[in-house]
């Protein structure tokens, strides 16, 4: 295998590979060419030398009994998880002999790679491998399960997913933590806020969960869920009526202000409280504190966006910073993501070579894999899926589906995994994946703004390759000899490197080596739009978008209802509340699923008290996708009307156990492609107690 650094003793760079926004980097200590030791860099301004309670014990991941270390071939029933070993040269020979057939029998699109970001390093999972799939015309993925609609909502609004910069929040005065709970999902960002804190700032979560976040916060709003855009359209109305806003930054620097203003007219604190389910008297107060402190920051993640209406509430939220004003001030704006700092730096297109990929190819939505497997009308059918860095029979909605597609006899599915998982059961042939100890990377981080590469530590554990290894392999015995199906990891690092964008000033391959990481080099004072200049067509924050009008689309914020069912009456929330998950990695190794605890069922005791169920009851959750059974906790964690457990866990074995995909809707957003899995509803029942 080609290796661009040698592996010897000592203390090697390198960075955490999961998708997660913090994007620490770390050092590990190699003794007799093995890692005894991880730990956060110390010099790193994000990590500050501190991990988090997943990867603090990331050496599981890599040596512990679960880990995958030889190739499999299936012997039993699809899904059952019965394999014997094969060698790599066998394994490899056979899934080649069996794409060559596909692809021969009913064309390139016949094949589905299914990948999402189990890494979020730019080598491993976002090169080769779309040069692979494109060379052979594969069917195209729409990676579009996290991030999409709420990006769509912010690019009809100020043309971006950038505002803010993250280190920038201790400037704050007023900090409304959106639905989001970055106690859990943004673990080093919380020092920050604390620090804004101890300097007099203000901090509110929005969220109808009372989660670790919202526990430490100064005051907690708990909205019905996907009702965010009236909550933010009432505030604005608020604001306008008292003349809170900032007339000459609306005048200079927005676009559409009369439009929106007459939309105001319908939201009203009376009527936005009533579609909220929060007190228009709370509204009102929220609105005049937030537009009469500065700076203001809205700190936004995905939590609101997996809606029907995912898109159009992150619009709505995106136009209060304009309103006010509050891109004037350094430590005031919108802070939802930096992915496009990293991505107008690096260039990504070089690893990818989108220009390979034939645009007429058919296209699947990640978060639809249920129904692209199971489509009988498709032509040509689904006949292979190739699976790397995701674990769909987990992670993607209506899970009876997807795993009813998965265990076609009929279709051939491979998995590069580092560990045996859901998905993997389901395998014609399991591939054991290097971890991030054995493979080169560059990683660019999605919530902060440093760069790192990734150094292998210590040689492959067992038979382990990595996922351009296993590209390189497949394009060897499938004939194709394209150099750039063969390019190494450390040539594909340097591609990305060799952009010339001033952000990367200063960063190169033989720095990050020696370092381990770099800041972007950013312009600062970072004060994008204190002057206006939204990379929007007109330049300006929205408020009425023209192209959304041309697309025949609402042109204003505003709120349209989720879809109700009265036979299933409870709103069902399936967050990341696992501290101890990174999704669903680390799901299947016994040592963090014993640390994570039984996961619970969190009900209001509004809820329980009709149904008769009190806390500590098992009981069933279901509706017309599925039933699940697990213990409830009823405490006052959730508002009257929603019901609410983690995602992430695996099946039991027996049954789906705390399968939360199980139950959750697969259809769409409204813009983006997003998912709409947190619309989903359900009842709740005891269980009968024998
Ligand atoms: N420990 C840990 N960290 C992680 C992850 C993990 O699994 N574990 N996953 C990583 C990934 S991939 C991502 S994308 C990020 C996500 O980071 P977040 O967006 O912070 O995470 P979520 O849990 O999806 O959602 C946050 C909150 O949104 C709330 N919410 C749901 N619906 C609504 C609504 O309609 N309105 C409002 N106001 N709030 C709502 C939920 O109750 C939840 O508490 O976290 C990353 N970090
Ligand atoms: N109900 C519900 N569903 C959700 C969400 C939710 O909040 N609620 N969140 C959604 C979001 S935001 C996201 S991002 C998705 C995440 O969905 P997935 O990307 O499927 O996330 P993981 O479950 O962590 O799966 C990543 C897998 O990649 C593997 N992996 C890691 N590194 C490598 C590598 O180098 N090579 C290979 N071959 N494999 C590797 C890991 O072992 C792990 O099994 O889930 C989505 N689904
Ligand atoms: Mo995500």
């Amino acid at each position: 295998m080609s290796r661009s650094v040698p592996v010897v003793d000592g203390v090697v760079p390198g960075a955490c590979p999961h998708d997660c926004p913090d994007s620490c980097a770390w050092r590990v200590t190699v003794q007799d060419g093995r890692a005894v030791k991880l730990s956060g860099n110390p010099d790193h301004p994000v990590t500050r030398g501190g991990l988090c309670a997943k990867v603090n014990h990331y050496l599981d991941r890599v040596y512990g009994p679960e880990r995958l270390t030889q190739p499999l071939r299936r012997i039993g029933p699809k899904g059952e998880g019965r394999f014997e070993p094969i060698g790599w040269d066998e394994a490899i020979a056979e899934i080649a002999g069996r794409l060559g057939g596909i692809i021969e029998r009913h064309g390139g699109e016949a094949i589905l790679p299914f990948s999402y970001l189990g890494s979020l390093g730019m080598v491993q999972t976002q090169s080769l491998d779309r040069r692979f799939f494109a060379r052979i015309g594969a069917s195209r993925l729409e990676r579009a399960v996290c991030g999409a609609a709420g990006w769509a909502g912010l690019l009809a609004t100020i043309g971006t997913d950038t505002g803010m910069l993250p280190e920038d929040i201790v400037h704050s005065r007023f900090i409304i933590i959106w639905g989001a709970n970055p106690i859990v999902t943004n673990l080093h960002h919380w020092p920050l806020v604390r620090e804004a804190k101890a300097r007099g700032a203000t901090v509110v979560v929005i969220d109808p969960a009372r989660t670790r976040t919202a526990a430490a916060a100064d005051w907690h709003i708990q909205p019905i869920p996907g009702t965010d855009a009236a909550l933010a359209l009432g505030m604005m109305h608020v604001i306008v009526r008292d003349g809170l806003h900032d007339g000459e930054y609306v005048e200079r620097h927005t676009l559409g202000f009369d439009a929106l203003r007459e939309r105001l007219a319908e939201y009203p604190p009376d009527r936005a409280a009533a579609i909220t389910g929060i007190p228009a008297a709370e509204i009102e107060r929220l609105a005049r504190a937030y537009a009469t402190t500065a700076p203001a920051a809205i700190r936004t993640l995905v939590g609101m966006e997996h809606r029907a209406n995912g898109a159009g509430i992150y619009r709505a939220v995106a136009c209060l910073p304009a309103l006010i004003g509050a891109w004037k001030h350094l430590g005031g704006g919108l802070l939802h993501m930096t992915a496009s700092l990293a991505s107008s730096a690096l260039d990504g297109a070089a690893l990818t070579m989108p220009g390979l990929e034939h645009p007429g190819l058919r296209s699947f939505n990640m978060v639809q894999l249920g129904r692209a497997l199971t489509d009988e009308t498709l032509d040509p059918p689904v006949a292979a899926l190739v699976v790397y860095g995701s674990n769909p029979a987990v992670t993607m909605p209506n899970q009876a589906l997807v795993r009813r597609g998965l265990a076609r006899e009929d279709l051939f599915t491979v998995v590069h995994e580092q560990v045996m998982t859901d998905t993997a059961k389901f395998a014609d042939y399991v591939l054991p994946a290097t971890t991030q100890l054995e493979h080169l990377d560059l990683i660019s981080s999605w919530g902060q703004t440093c760069l790192a590469l990734n150094l292998p530590a210590i040689a492959p554990v067992g038979e382990a390759r990595s996922t351009t290894q296993l590209f390189r392999d497949l394009a060897a015995a499938m004939d194709m000899t394209e150099p750039w199906l063969h390019e190494s990891d450390e040539a594909l690092a340097r591609a990305a490197l060799a952009s010339g964008h001033p952000y990367l000033e200063g960063i190169t391959f033989e720095r990050l080596r020696e370092d381990g990481w770099a800041p972007l080099a950013l312009p600062r004072p970072w004060l994008p739009f204190a002057e206006g200049g939204f990379p929007t067509p007109s330049g300006r924050t929205e408020f009425r978008s023209p192209a959304l009008d041309a697309a025949g689309l609402d042109p204003l914020p505003g709120y349209v209802p989720a879809p109700t069912d009265a036979a299933w009456p409870l709103s069902l929330l399936t967050p990341k509340s696992e501290v101890h998950f990174l999704n669903s990695s680390y799901a299947g190794l016994s040592w963090h699923r014993k640390a994570a605890g039984e996961p619970r069922l969190d009900l209001h005791a509004e809820d329980a008290a009709p149904r008769g169920i009190v806390d500590g009851d098992m009981v069933r959750v279901l509706n017309d996708r599925g039933e699940l059974r697990l213990r409830v906790r009823v405490e006052d964690r959730v508002r009257p009307g929603t019901a609410a457990m983690p995602f992430g866990w695996e099946a039991d074995g027996e049954g789906p156990g705390p399968l939360a995909n199980l139950l959750t809707a697969d259809g769409l957003s409204d813009l983006g492609g997003g998912g709409d899995f947190s619309d989903t509803r359900v009842e709740v029942l005891p269980v009968r107690r024998m």
